[in-house]
């Protein structure tokens, strides 16, 4: 894709200065009047300046497109304001096709909004690269953006990089729920919030099972919560152990189950839990990541976990961070829903379903 400011005396000027540097497939992006100053500014001479655009990858689809059709017009390829009428370009400089830093000086003021927007969110580069490019064709196939509605259509093209609906907001339906993920995440607490879900609002018969056997405070942790919903606890060092509180448990209608909160680098960690839990269809599993987390230590906790079996995320502490820039990138690439955010540490309040759209809102906020 090019991109390119021109100035000129008139609109005709401008389209053939457009036609001679990009030639006749380019569109106009915008244009507006301005005043040229002239002799050290003191004289004032009305000009054109006009932004116009040149896809070669939206031609070649258009043109495909325009080829599978049964032949009946054989209008322009592209519907936006066509060059008809030429210029001296001010940006004689091209840039890299998908390179949006090289063209901010010349974007429309809807778009440079866009971006901006974009920014703020904490969005990683790849995301905001191919969402301009997306918004940039949108901007070109419908004749223009206002500032008014670039907002909308930048959520929709987000929304679009998110894992589809029905990969969200699943409540909880299994026997068994396993939370897992690496230490300080919020595991203990939001299974907690789970399980007090269950048990208040469902009525459901609960239980829970810890395999966090490595520090005595979590197994505390877990047994204060098990206490307060008068629920039964078993803790389990053993994949046998771990086996016969399945048994006793074979009644209740959602067991609960905590893990280690080891540091998610050792690799002996996730091969414990794959040892232990037998993950089977009767098994809801979350992954818990911390939203306050670095995109780039989320992202390496995803790839350690990808040998387990993921139903969805989980992320927590969203109260604690005023970007969600990694969770989206995070979401966007592993394909993977959210099943729940929590926003504070109050059990069971804290915790909520959230979709597609709405997440996208909460990060544009
Ligand atoms: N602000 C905030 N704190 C949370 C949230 N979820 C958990 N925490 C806190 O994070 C800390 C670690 O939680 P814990 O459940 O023990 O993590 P685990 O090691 O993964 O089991 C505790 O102090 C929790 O109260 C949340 O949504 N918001
Ligand atoms: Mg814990």
């Amino acid at each position: 894709m090019k991109i390119k400011k021109f100035t000129a005396a008139s609109m005709q000027e401008a389209a053939l200065l457009i036609r001679k540097e990009l030639g006749n497939e380019a569109v106009i992006l915008n244009s507006k009047k301005i005043n040229k100053r002239k002799w050290f500014g003191l004289l004032k001479k009305p000009a054109v300046e006009v932004i116009a655009v040149l896809d070669q990858d939206f031609l070649e689809k258009k043109t495909a497109e325009k080829a599978a059709e049964p032949k009946q017009t054989s209008k322009s390829p592209v519907s936006s304001p066509k060059i008809e009428e030429g210029i001296t370009p001010q940006m004689p400089a091209q840039s890299e096709p998908g390179d949006f830093s090289a063209y901010q000086s010349v974007l429309p003021e809807s778009l440079r909004k866009a971006e901006l927007l974009l920014d703020e969110t904490g969005v990683n580069e790849s995301i905001k690269t191919s969402t301009m490019k997306k918004i940039l064709q949108f901007s070109v196939e419908s004749g223009g953006l206002t500032e008014e509605n670039v907002v909308g259509k930048l959520q929709d093209i987000l929304c679009e990089a998110l894992p589809p609906a029905n990969k969200w907001q699943e409540p909880i339906h299994s026997k068994y729920i396993v939370l897992f993920g690496s230490t300080g995440a919020g595991k203990t607490t939001t299974l907690a919030k789970l399980a007090a879900s269950s048990l208040l609002e469902k009525q459901k018969k609960i239980a829970f099972i810890t395999t966090d056997t490595y520090r005595i405070a979590a197994v505390e942790q877990l047994k204060t919560y098990a206490e307060l919903l008068q629920a039964p606890l078993e803790v389990c060092y053993t994949k046998e152990e771990f086996q016969r509180a399945k048994e006793l448990f074979a009644e209740y209608d959602h067991v609960f189950i905590d893990t280690a909160g080891r540091n998610f680098r050792e690799q002996q960690y996730i091969d414990e839990l794959k040892e232990t839990i037998p993950f089977e269809s009767s098994i809801q599993s979350f992954l818990v990541l911390s939203a306050t987390a670095k995109y780039e230590d989320m992202k390496q906790v995803v790839r350690r976990f990808s040998s387990v079996p993921v139903n969805q995320f989980i992320f927590t502490k969203i109260d604690e961070t005023a970007s969600l820039g990694s969770v989206f990138s995070i979401l966007a690439e592993s394909k993977i829903g959210a099943g729940f955010i929590t926003n504070g540490q109050n059990v069971p309040e804290d915790i909520q379903t959230v979709s597609p759209r709405e997440f996208v809102g909460m990060l544009c906020r």
